[in-house]
């Protein structure tokens, strides 16, 4: 590849193929103005606002650097009196119909030319009347008086995010930013990504959070800290612009799973951290009081039983209460810990280590349990390793992009930006869902089928590919075990006879099936849909077995990629948050294991596995387990049927809880140890990429919350173990030696590179985004074809229960709520619990949206708002689980799929009446 030599300002420079002007500008230091031009990647240059004009020799016109690509010997003088003339025109023209004289962003880009411009004030007369500000969203003030109709924000929306919202109205200088059809922006269909915002050049669309009474940004960005959003496994790395210890606004930096982009919770959900509720001081419970279910209803309530305590009690209250119950007639099995993923490796590496030698057990688990269980049993059991084998990010190579059983655009925003740009690039978009999805205006194929029925949809695909023979039968012969089997499994599943069962017409099956088999790269997405059911194990392995037979594995835009739910959950499954696995997913009864990290930790291990989450409850309610310790997980609302769990709760005889807020675990609690907040800590964190990121404290804890590390350790002494006080990167050092996963990427290199993807040969390699390209890490190099049968999805619909209920999420709302019902602006945005339902049912039921409904299953019952939803389907219900005054899981149905332990969240027996 050769450059393009040209001169700019005299000077000789080189431009790469297709490199602009205004690029190979800022690249050898000359600064040239620009607005309408946002230097990232996936913002095509458009060349509208004219900021950039530059003068090229022998030509008439003044051309725009941002758009023009140079040839060879060109002459561009970029400080040339004309050119400057001519730009210093067009920032007076823009001024002339701003705001007193100005940007509303005294820090935005116009703002800074202005100044550096020299350009204050306007010899014009403003053009057009200043239209009014429209503040109707929560989130963002629209102040059209300062926009420039550079387009920015429309090529964001639209181009960037894929969200169609924004464009423009009228013409000409009647031109106007719109949403949708020029409706207030709170009122219309945007989903407050805010990438608008971020590339807004005037401060015409600005965060609320910014603003002074004037509705302007005047002083400049505070501090800005690196770090990753604290909510979902995309990784989004963010900048924490702080102000004396409060956090002002967060923007997207460009990490390698973001690109500079966000969603509604990373850009707007970060106030829960300064929420009045924040716990600042350790709790102990009052003598005698009771631990009473009801109170999680209410944390207000539950607090009365509750009285503040130094850190020193609290922490020998917490130690003792265990130490009690270890040294007791149950003994260490007796005990329990749940760990977080919402934490840093750190903190959950620490954790499992204080479980398993601290308490003496391997009863420590966390919410994977309840996530991604299944298809983490399948992986291990198919391909021999759970994590990814490709990033979302490889979309970009792929041509065809299979979704099942997940929503990226509620669940993994920025992830879906991804699979938006493919599909808008022309590779194909097969989503499958019982339910109507935000990916399905993209798509190639929508597949609507029965709920719980992924198996007889799955193995219908996979029978037509085998009778077809459009399988990859290389790929088959030399890297996959298991097609006869599979073969002959599959006779009995002939699309024609799955019809039935799925809903799904044959003919779109076989149309699927081909489109799958004859792509030369797809890459397979899944999510909740597949996993929590009661045969969650099996729909993940008809589904690896859909990629396998197709050799869609291992290869540039193809691949098996499970959407990780929590910010660390592949981090804190890695570290061993599992009760049978140690860190690096090696079995507790494995002896070789077992004596390497016995001889690092110097303790003993048990060689028996621990119970599961569900399984720990289940025992608590019997009275087996009689002491916990739960960190930054809220089972209370989480796990299913809650009546059982919290009951469970409430009868250990020892319950130390670490959080942020008086959650309704909390409120059960013996002890409540107030912790600290992602933005407050440093840390790692391992997103659904395998890229481990690393994060920085921002601002501290309030009042005399405590880092949740030093927490972890302060236990472990007080529980006899000889730990000393150390910080996150040497925890980093530790469990780099207990973790050969983590070879080669060293703290160090992470504060200098931010992000390394794990698996990483060389510490100056890149880590390795695709894996397996040419074995699969079983002990024979091969992977399995693995058979799945049909069963019941779990409890089916009766005469007394007709409806189907299932659970989920929100794209405003973080899981139980604990964190986002308390972010402001996420909590206005959806401030009440609801239940969806098809238009038809709605109207069957005599109600309209908004009317209070009653739904009941055989475990309880909740009242809550009809929501009209046409994307379901006639006889499914949707609820959120994020409402403690409306907790799905009173509703849901605790039994487990036989090889993940997972719950079925999606599928149990209701009945809806008015209430
Ligand atoms: N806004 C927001 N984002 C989140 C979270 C959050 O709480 N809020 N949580 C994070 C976590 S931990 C996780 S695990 C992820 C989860 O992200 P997703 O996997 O997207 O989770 P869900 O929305 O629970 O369910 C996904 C889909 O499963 C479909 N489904 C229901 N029944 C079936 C079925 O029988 N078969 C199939 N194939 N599909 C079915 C539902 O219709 C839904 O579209 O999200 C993460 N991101
Ligand atoms: N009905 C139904 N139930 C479900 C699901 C479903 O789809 N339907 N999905 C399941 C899934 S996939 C998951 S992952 C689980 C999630 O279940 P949980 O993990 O129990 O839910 P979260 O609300 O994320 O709980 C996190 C807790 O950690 C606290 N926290 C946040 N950051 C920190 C920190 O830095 N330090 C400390 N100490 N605490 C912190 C928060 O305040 C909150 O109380 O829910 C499961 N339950
Ligand atoms: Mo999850």
């Amino acid at each position: 590849m050769t450059g393009v030599r040209f001169t700019l300002d005299g000077r000789e420079v080189e431009a790469a193929p297709g490199e602009t002007i205004w690029n190979v500008a800022r690249r050898v230091g000359v600064a040239i103005p620009h607005l309408c031009h946002l230097p990232r990647a996936d913002y095509r240059p458009d060349g509208n606002c004219r900021a950039c004009l530059v003068e090229v020799e022998g030509e008439r016109v003044l051309a725009a650097s941002c758009r023009r690509v140079p040839t060879p010997g060109m002459a561009v003088r970029s400080a040339s009196k004309r050119a400057r003339r001519a730009r210093r025109m067009v920032f007076e023209l823009l001024l002339a119909d701003m705001p007193e004289g100005a940007a509303r962003d005294d820090s935005g880009i116009f703002a800074q030319w202005a100044r550096e411009m020299g350009v204050s004030a306007s010899r014009f007369a403003p053009e057009t009347a200043r239209p009014a500000p429209d503040l109707s969203h929560p989130a963002m003030a629209v102040q059209l008086d300062a926009c420039i109709t550079c387009g920015l924000c429309e090529r964001a929306c639209r181009e960037v995010q894929h969200n169609d919202v924004i464009g423009f109205a009228g013409r000409g200088m009647e031109a106007t930013v719109s949403f949708d059809l020029l409706d207030p922006m709170g009122a219309s269909s945007c989903v407050a990504c805010g990438e608008c915002v971020q590339a807004c050049p005037t401060g015409a669309l600005l965060p609320k959070s910014v603003l002074d009474a004037a509705g302007r940004r005047a002083a400049p960005p505070a501090k800005e800290v690196a770090s990753i959003c604290p909510y979902c496994g995309v990784g989004c790395q963010v900048g924490f612009r702080v102000r004396d210890d409060r956090i002002e606004e967060v923007v997207g930096r460009e990490g390698p799973a973001n690109a500079g982009r966000l969603c509604v919770k990373g850009r707007f959900g970060f106030d829960y951290i300064a929420h009045p509720e924040r716990l600042t001081k350790p709790l102990i419970r009052l003598d005698g009081a009771p631990k009473d279910p009801a109170d999680c209803l209410d944390p207000a309530r539950a607090r009365r039983h509750f009285r503040e305590a130094s850190w020193d009690e609290a922490l020998e209250r917490a130690a003792q209460g265990l130490a009690r119950i270890r040294d007791g007639a149950g003994g260490p099995a007796a005990l329990a810990g749940f760990g977080s993923a919402k934490g840093s490796n750190e903190e959950a590496y620490l954790f499992q280590k204080l479980v398993r030698t601290g308490f003496g057990t391997n009863n420590v688990d966390h919410c994977t349990r309840l996530c991604h269980a299944a298809s983490v049993a399948a992986l291990l059991e198919d391909v021999g390793s759970a994590a990814v084998t490709a990033p979302f990010t490889a979309a970009t190579e792929a041509d065809l992009l299979l979704v099942i059983g997940a929503r990226p655009t509620e669940n993994h925003p920025v992830a879906a930006t991804f699979l938006k740009d493919a599909a808008a690039r022309g590779a194909k978009l097969v989503v499958m869902d019982p339910r109507g999805t935000g990916l399905d205006r993209f798509a190639t194929e929508v597949v609507r089928f029965a709920p719980g029925q992924d198996v007889a949809l799955l193995n219908a695909l996979l029978h037509v590919i085998v009778e077809e023979e459009i399988y990859d039968a290389a790929f088959v012969a030399s890297r996959v075990d298991g097609f006869a089997e599979l073969r002959a499994h599959l006779a009995a599943y002939a699309p024609e006879a799955m019809e039935r069962l799925s809903g799904v017409p044959a003919e779109q099956v076989r149309r699927v099936a081909r489109l799958y088999a004859g792509a030369r790269s797809a890459l397979t997405l899944w999510g909740m849909g597949v996993s929590q059911s009661v045969h969650g194990t099996d729909n993940a392995r008809a589904l690896i077995a859909l990629a396998l037979l197709c050799g869609h594995v291992g290869r540039e835009g193809a691949g098996l990629h499970p959407l990780r739910g929590q910010n660390n959950v592949q981090g804190a499954s890695d570290a061993g948050l599992i009760p049978m696995m140690l860190p690096d997913y090696r079995r507790t009864a494995d002896p070789v294991a077992r004596s390497f990290l016995e001889e690092l930790w110097g303790a003993k291990l048990d060689e028996q596995p621990g119970l599961t989450v569900v399984e720990i409850l289940q025992a608590a309610e019997r009275g087996e387990i009689r002491g916990m310790y739960v960190m930054g997980e809220n089972p209370a609302m989480s796990d299913p049927d809650l009546a059982h769990a919290r009951a469970a709760l409430a009868r250990l005889d020892h319950l130390v809880v670490q959080d942020l807020f008086l959650t309704e675990t909390a409120a059960l609690a013996d002890v409540v140890l107030p912790g600290s907040a992602w933005p407050e800590k440093d840390g790692t964190v391992t997103n659904t990429n395998r890229q481990v990121q690393v994060g920085r404290a921002a601002v501290p804890p309030p009042g005399e919350a405590r880092q949740d590390l030093r927490i972890i350790a302060d236990l472990a002494r007080r529980l006899g173990l000889d730990w000393p006080q150390l910080q996150a990167r040497d925890v980093f050092g530790e469990m780099a030696q207990a973790m050969p996963s983590l070879a080669n990427i060293t703290w160090e290199r992470l504060e200098r590179e931010n992000s390394v993807t794990y698996p990483c040969a060389a510490p100056d390699a890149p880590g390795e985004a695709i894996v397996f390209r040419d074995a699969f890490p079983t002990p024979s190099g091969r992977a399995r074809l693995a058979p799945a049968g049909l069963s019941d999805p779990g409890e089916m619909p009766d005469a007394e229960y007709p409806f189907v209920l299932t659970t989920g999420r929100e794209l405003e709302h973080w899981h139980t709520g604990a964190m986002t019902r308390r972010a402001r602006v996420l909590d206005a945005l959806e401030p009440a619990p609801t239940v969806s339902l098809a238009p038809a049912e709605l109207r069957r039921l005599g109600l309209a949206s908004g009317q209070r409904l009653r739904v009941a299953t055989r475990r309880g019952a909740v009242e809550l708002l009809a929501r009209e939803d046409p994307a379901l389907p006639p006889g499914l219900a949707f609820i959120p689980f994020a409402y403690r005054e409306a907790a799905a899981n009173l509703l849901t149905d605790p039994r487990l799929d036989p090889d993940g332990k997972i719950p079925g969240f999606k599928f149990c027996a209701a009945r809806l009446e008015p209430a």
